[in-house]
């Protein structure tokens, strides 16, 4: 079965060669820190090295920012031995450029790109060493990266298969004497595919590959669906990879994906000038591993975690107490983006998350949440531990227990349905369970994981796993998540 390089809720990939070290940027949307930041020497495994828009001053999320608004689709190059970064923030800035000498940060002040309407934006830089800026649409302007100002007008450049709707994600790369336009069409949902054209100039006019779409899942029984929004590498050995979104969708009709859009490698070889491109690699992230403990025992958190919006020091914090993860409620709740949360993606179809957490000072607990308007979570005040579930517009409490005084170990397991008994069956089950002292489980809510999917909330994200306050403060020992 084909697994992803870089799985769970990591969409629109965009990758760069330094030497030997491969980096790749993904969207983020009402996540902050923005714009994960991964290194590679293989191309199939991966580490988060950072985020690049990791500093308030870098990305203002506004409070109109609803979950799958503000951050688009970045494209990452290296030119001139510096790491450069186009990004759009959709309720923000607009398109806004950052740079850096060393991927892993700090990445520079944005600059803001006002003359450029679109999104998906793309860097390149012809032989003259002027920068091109091509975006969804697909046109194309010139600009100075370092002032951000367009330097003429934008000019339409090709759009695809006629009548394919949503061109988009455009990245151009020169392989050898043609300059290549790669672009997604047909949607990020079923109908996804990656077309190219190519052309003598970076300008076009662009001649479209005869064979296209190069890539694409619709129609097939592939285990992974939606596949598009790629770019492209080359090795040093001289041979070229495409990295793509696709997701994987489970359960009977119409298949519920629950991870989101994640990130997969597939070779490319050129024949006759045009790529054709390979089956997909199989990752090794999403084979079962050992669990990952945060003890928060260090002042910084891992850049894997991410809270909505923003995230300011006096609502969570490693400080207050030695050893734990201090969050203060902000006063919202999770039906809302201004609650006080910290979470990870979920990565793997079946996996477990734990937390200690003492509420002796407020309240709080765990959630999976798709958006402010699909969740489950566990939560523990006043000596009751509460299960709840927001679907759409109903909120509902599902199950209950009491908590004894001081720390509780909350759960939320999640099981991968292998078989599918007949069409309805969704694609897992969320379980939220009381551990005690000894270990034994208590489930208070065992729960269809198909209402914390994309077919069922929309959007582009997908599922994040992650701690919250409600009220006063919440103190957390650690936090596990095992693939299982
Ligand atoms: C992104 C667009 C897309 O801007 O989804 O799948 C949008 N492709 O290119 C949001 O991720």
């Amino acid at each position: 079965m084909s697994s992803p390089i870089i799985p769970g809720f990591h969409p629109d990939p965009s990758i760069c060669r330094a030497g030997d070290d491969y980096y790749l940027a993904c969207s983020s949307f009402e996540y902050f820190p923005g714009v994960p930041i991964f290194h590679s020497r293989d191309l199939v495994d991966w580490v988060q090295i950072g985020n690049a828009l990791d500093r308030p001053e870098q990305l203002r999320l506004p409070e109109g920012t609803v979950s799958s608004g503000g951050i688009y689709a970045p494209t990452l190059r290296h030119h001139d031995g510096r790491f450069w970064l186009v990004v759009t923030n959709v309720q923000g800035d607009g398109n806004l450029l950052v740079h850096a000498e060393d991927p892993a940060g700090p990445w520079s002040d944005p600059v803001r790109l006002p003359g450029v309407h679109g999104i998906d934006p793309d860097l390149a830089w012809d032989e003259d060493g002027n920068c091109w800026c091509t975006y969804a649409g697909v046109a194309q302007v010139r600009i100075d990266p370092t002032t951000g100002e367009t330097l003429g007008e934008p000019v339409r450049l090709w759009s695809g298969a006629p009548g394919a709707k949503a061109p988009e994600a455009p990245h151009l790369h020169k392989v050898g004497d043609h300059w290549y336009l790669l672009i997604a069409e047909g949607g990020t949902e079923r109908g996804h595919a990656v077309s190219i054209a190519r052309a003598r100039t970076v300008n076009g006019p662009f001649e479209p590959c005869p064979a296209n779409p190069v890539l694409t899942h619709r129609g097939t029984d592939h285990t992974v669906q939606n596949t598009g929004h790629a770019d492209l590498v080359q090795a040093p050995d001289g041979r070229w990879w495409m990295v793509l979104l696709g997701v994987r969708p489970r359960g009977g009709t119409p298949g519920w994906h629950v991870l989101g859009r994640e990130t997969f490698l597939a070779p490319v070889r050129w024949d006759d000038g045009w790529p054709v491109v390979g089956d997909l690699v199989p990752g090794t992230a999403a084979a079962p591993a050992e669990p990952v403990r945060d003890d928060f025992d260090k002042p910084d958190l891992h850049p894997r975690w991410i809270s909505l919006r923003h995230r300011s020091p006096g609502h969570c914090t490693t400080e207050a107490r030695p050893g734990r993860l201090t969050l203060r409620a902000a006063g919202g709740s999770l039906d809302d983006l201004d609650v006080t949360f910290v979470g990870r993606r979920q990565q793997h179809l079946s996996c477990r998350a734990r937390a200690a957490v003492d509420p002796t000072e407020g309240s709080g607990g765990l959630v999976v949440r798709l958006d402010e308007r699909h969740h489950y979570a566990i939560e523990v005040a006043d000596g009751q531990v509460s299960a709840y579930a927001r679907i759409g517009p109903l909120r509902c409490l599902v199950g209950a227990a009491p908590a004894g005084p001081g720390e509780v170990v909350l759960e939320v397991g999640i099981t991968g349905n292998r078989v599918v008994a007949d069409s309805r069956t969704g694609p897992d089950v969320v379980s939220l369970a009381v551990v005690g002292a000894d270990g034994t489980r208590t489930e208070l809510a065992s729960l269809d994981g198909r209402y914390l999917s994309t077919e069922v909330a929309g959007g582009f994200t997908g599922r994040v796993i992650g701690m919250y306050a409600t009220r006063g403060t919440v103190h957390f020992d650690w936090f596990d998540y095992e693939p299982v």
